[in-house]
């Protein structure tokens, strides 16, 4: 149960008990370890670095920089000196960045060196103090860190505080910051470490980003909270994944990571014997990737389901019939129900409607947005997800597709509208559609549909091109093609099931 009464409690949760201990809690890939100790200290160091920044309890800090002990260190020193940490996709761009500082009137922005050039103007801009951080723990954020003292007083938070704000876009093409508190992220790691029977002797595999709740919550504070250790990989590579597996317990990972695990012959019950859970989350895991996983190495891949504004809602049973094509039950505490779009109303068993979720892992709102978030978290605490699904019979849940124009890429969400908005920027494109298309490795791709203007001859590579300037890598279609119209309705609705279903071969093995 959530303990209140602590004076920060998701801070003196997860690190509380790791005051002192020399025991081991990141494996660096190919490094060193860090014990409890050695990482409590760096916190410390850091949480004092911050607030000689002078920024105040509740101002928020942004941190883009590429995996590592250090970005969790940041996260957990923002934690503890009651500052609301933002981390982003080290894929986005300047422009992209510079919205995220704009929209949440950050204090601090913390990249890595790599990436100061870029967001440099943003210092005049928006008035931000800019620093750096390294894979090794080096750059201006780092060094200043280095002359701080370990121990740092925890600063008081109430359990309703925020702890995080993590950007998901949205269907508008405006990407809305959900605010997570103390208590969101709190309930779901002691549910979730309860759930899938997480302890001390845990060795979680972790080549997940950081900067999602995925990898960040799910997988980190877990883990924190259990008194375990990872092996820390800074991206999924499928060599050290193969090589860490039997010195690990658990992992967690996207259906992509299990997809190119499958292609590998290296995968088999022997390499995994040592492995206790295997876990896949944030994409649709496919019924036969499940079973073909089971085949090879004798474990059934336990499904969940969760979204940034909810962290996790659903699991397939640790004991019990994990069932393929399912997202299980769920969680203690958390309340689902199916309902119809139109009317609002509970729809029984077997039934397709939108999926809703209430409890206390469900967000406080969108940041800034209180008429979006009046939308979407109804006023009984409802949240409607966006996803479409039902309960079977037995109680399982089935995600079967989503309310919402959104493309799940290998784990990541793009938004069309944010996509079709730039293309329709570029000179002599009419209009366009960005759709989802299935693709064998991400899941599915995103791929674009564009009409030209009168007298004007398209150059798919460069309109390319200009997108990279402004898009994220893994946001950008994989492939334009030229239409001479888009299909429409007789309402004149663009048809994109269409162009869904007569292109669904593209990237597939037939
Ligand atoms: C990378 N690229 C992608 C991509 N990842 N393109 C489309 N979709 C993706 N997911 C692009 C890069 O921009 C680059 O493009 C090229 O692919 C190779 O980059 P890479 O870094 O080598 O990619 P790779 O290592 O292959 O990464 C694929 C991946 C990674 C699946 C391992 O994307 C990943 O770790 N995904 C996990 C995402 C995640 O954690 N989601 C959780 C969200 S939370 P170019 O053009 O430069 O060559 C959530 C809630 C919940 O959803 O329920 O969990
Ligand atoms: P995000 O906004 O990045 O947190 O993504 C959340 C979305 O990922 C959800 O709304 C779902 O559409 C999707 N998702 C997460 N887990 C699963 C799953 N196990 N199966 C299908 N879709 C999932």
């Amino acid at each position: 149960m959530t303990n209140i009464t602590l004076n920060n409690p998701l801070f003196d949760s997860l690190f509380g008990h790791h005051d002192n201990k020399n025991t081991s809690f990141i494996h660096v890939y190919g490094e060193r370890t860090i014990t409890h100790k050695e990482f409590l200290f760096l916190v410390g160091r850091m949480a004092n670095a911050i607030s000689s920044l002078g920024v105040l309890t509740g101002d928020r800090l942004v941190l883009q920089a590429e995996k590592s002990p250090y970005c969790l260190a940041v996260y957990a020193a923002c934690l503890q000196s009651g500052i609301i940490f933002l981390p982003l996709n080290n894929a986005y761009t300047a422009s992209e960045v510079s919205y995220f500082v704009a929209d949440s009137g950050a204090k601090v922005l913390i990249c890595d060196p790599a990436y100061e050039g870029a967001l440099t103007d943003l210092k005049d801009e928006f008035g931000i103090l800019l620093k750096t951080l390294s894979l090794d723990g080096q750059g201006s954020f780092g060094e200043l860190a280095a002359t701080m003292p370990n121990q740092f007083l925890t600063v008081s938070r109430h359990i309703k505080d925020l702890a995080a704000i993590l950007y998901t876009s949205g269907t508008t093409g405006r990407s809305k910051g959900a605010m997570l508190t103390q208590e969101n992220l709190l309930s779901n790691a002691e549910t979730l470490k309860d759930y899938w029977k997480f302890d001390d002797q845990d060795v979680l595999l972790h080549a997940l980003p950081i900067f999602h709740t995925h990898g960040l919550f799910v997988a980190s504070n877990v883990i924190l909270l259990s008194g375990g250790s990872m092996i820390f990989l800074n991206k999924f590579d499928l060599d050290e994944v193969v090589e860490s597996l039997p010195r690990a317990t658990t992992m967690m990972g996207v259906p992509t990571f299990y997809v190119r695990l499958l292609e590998d012959k290296r995968l088999t019950s022997e390499l995994t014997k040592h492995m206790r859970l295997f876990i896949s989350g944030s994409a649709p895991l496919l019924s036969e990737t499940h079973t073909r996983f089971l085949k090879l190495t004798g474990h059934h891949i336990l499904e969940r389901y969760g979204m940034t504004e909810t962290n996790m809602n659903t699991s397939n049973p640790y004991c019990g019939e994990r069932r393929p094509g399912t997202v299980g039950f769920p969680l203690p505490g958390v309340e689902i129900k199916i309902t119809d779009s139109d009317t609002g109303k509970t729809l029984t068993k077997n039934k397709v409607g939108q999926i809703e979720v209430r409890g206390p892992n469900v967000f406080k709102g969108y940041w800034g947005m209180e008429e979006k978030t009046k939308e979407e978290l109804k006023a009984d605490g409802f949240f409607i997800t966006g996803d479409l699904g039902l309960i079977d019979s037995d109680g399982y849940i089935e995600i079967v597709g989503r309310d919402k124009d959104l493309i799940i890429s290998g784990g990541y969400n793009i938004y069309p509208k944010e996509i079709e908005l730039l293309l329709d920027l570029q000179a002599g494109v009419l209009e366009s559609a960005v759709v989802g298309i299935p693709h064998p490795d991400f899941g599915e791709t995103g791929v674009g549909f564009l009409v030209c203007k009168e007298g004007f001859d398209l150059e798919t590579t460069t309109v390319l091109e200009v997108l990279s300037d402004n898009l994220a890598a893994f946001k950008r279609p994989r492939k334009l093609i030229v239409l001479d119209a888009l299909p429409r309705n007789t309402m004149g609705k663009v048809q994109k099931n269409q162009l869904r279903e007569q292109y669904k071969n593209l990237y597939l093995k037939l």
